[in-house]
């Protein structure tokens, strides 16, 4: 004759009841997987264990509510804050109606998101389980800068001591939204050539990527990566420039500074312009010119370092920890 059963939550015993039926009433204090089992005991003092059983206990589905959204204007792909309380099960973020493709749920008072490439001014909401929220405020979508920089510069392709078969010249796009180059264009004035050469540029470039522009070399080998645009001019070793422009119409006199087309310019060596006071180091050899860290002062000569060429295209892959910048 059965005297007592005890309910265990793992090792650890809920309760005991000595009077049939037999019952137990646990409420868990937070979600997660649980082990159930029962120890029988008789008036004679021999037990019989249950087998157990896993209950799965879900948080439950409350109200969510957002407080803040921080900050509260961003451009598309920035990483936004949504601030506020039950958002744990939160399963959608929109920007005023659009869906985020990428957030995160980082706590029950905080989710990440990635403001999405075509959404507009307005509300930010979030749906969960137990109901929808709107933020009280509008988020402001700022525009994207439709800008990249010139970072890398290599002249001595193609020669029996250069590392490289062709010169080339490496874009970057600074930003979280890949950048078309429809309708711009890559400049070269070379010594000894009056005016500019126009290479058209297509496609895009990748957030955080670059675009590799392959130019004169050998061609009986090349072991450039795969070029995203060519034109067979030679860039000088000594001095040269290089523009960026957002125009295929060719620049005019001897710098493109002050046009209205320009996106970034370099001169180098001994060129007879430049972005500000002085003139980037010029490329040799085994070596490019790189934009040091991509950062863009509008001064040649302090925001270039010489280094190993090394060639990056469309296809390289964007470093993620970039992304978390
Ligand atoms: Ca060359
Ligand atoms: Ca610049």
């Amino acid at each position: 004759m059965v005297a007592k059963v005890d309910f265990y939550n793992g090792s650890t015993l809920i309760s005991s009841d000595t009077t049939a039926p037999y019952t137990a009433i646990w409420t868990p204090s937070q979600a997660g997987s649980y082990t159930l089992s029962a120890i029988a005991t008789d008036s004679q003092g021999a037990s019989s264990k249950s087998g157990s059983i896993t209950v799965v206990v879900v948080a439950s589905q409350q109200t969510p509510s957002i407080t803040n959204v921080f900050p509260s204007s961003g451009t598309p792909g920035a990483e936004i804050y949504i601030m506020g309380s039950n958002l744990s099960a939160v399963n959608g973020v929109k920007f005023n109606g659009v869906a985020a493709s990428t957030f995160s749920v980082d706590s029950s008072t905080l989710v990440i998101a990635r403001v999405p490439s075509n959404s507009t001014t307005g509300s930010v909401s979030i749906s969960a389980g137990g109901g929808n929220a709107q933020s009280a405020g509008e988020f402001n979508i700022l525009p994207t800068k439709n800008t990249a920089v010139i970072s890398q510069i290599y002249a001595d392709g193609g020669r029996s001591w250069g590392d490289y078969s062709h010169d080339f010249v490496e874009l970057y796009n600074p930003g979280v939204v890949p950048l078309s180059l429809t309708g711009w264009s890559l400049q070269i004035a070379i010594p000894g050539n009056s005016g500019w050469f126009v290479i058209p540029l297509s496609g895009s470039i990748p957030s955080r990527g670059y675009y590799l522009v392959g130019l004169a070399g050998s061609n009986r080998y090349s072991n450039l990566p795969k070029t995203d645009a060519n034109g067979d001019f030679d860039l000088g070793g000594r001095q040269g420039k290089v523009a960026l422009m957002k125009s295929t119409s060719a620049i005019k006199g001897q710098t493109p500074v002050g046009s209205s087309a320009l996106v970034d310019f370099v001169g180098y060596g001994q060129a007879n312009a430049y972005e500000g006071s002085y003139a980037a180091i010029a490329p040799d050899r085994y070596y490019s010119i790189l934009r040091e860290k991509n950062a863009d002062t509008n001064t040649n000569g302090w925001d270039f370092i010489i280094d190993y060429a090394n060639p990056r295209n469309t296809a390289t892959p964007v470093i993620s920890t970039e992304l978390r910048r």
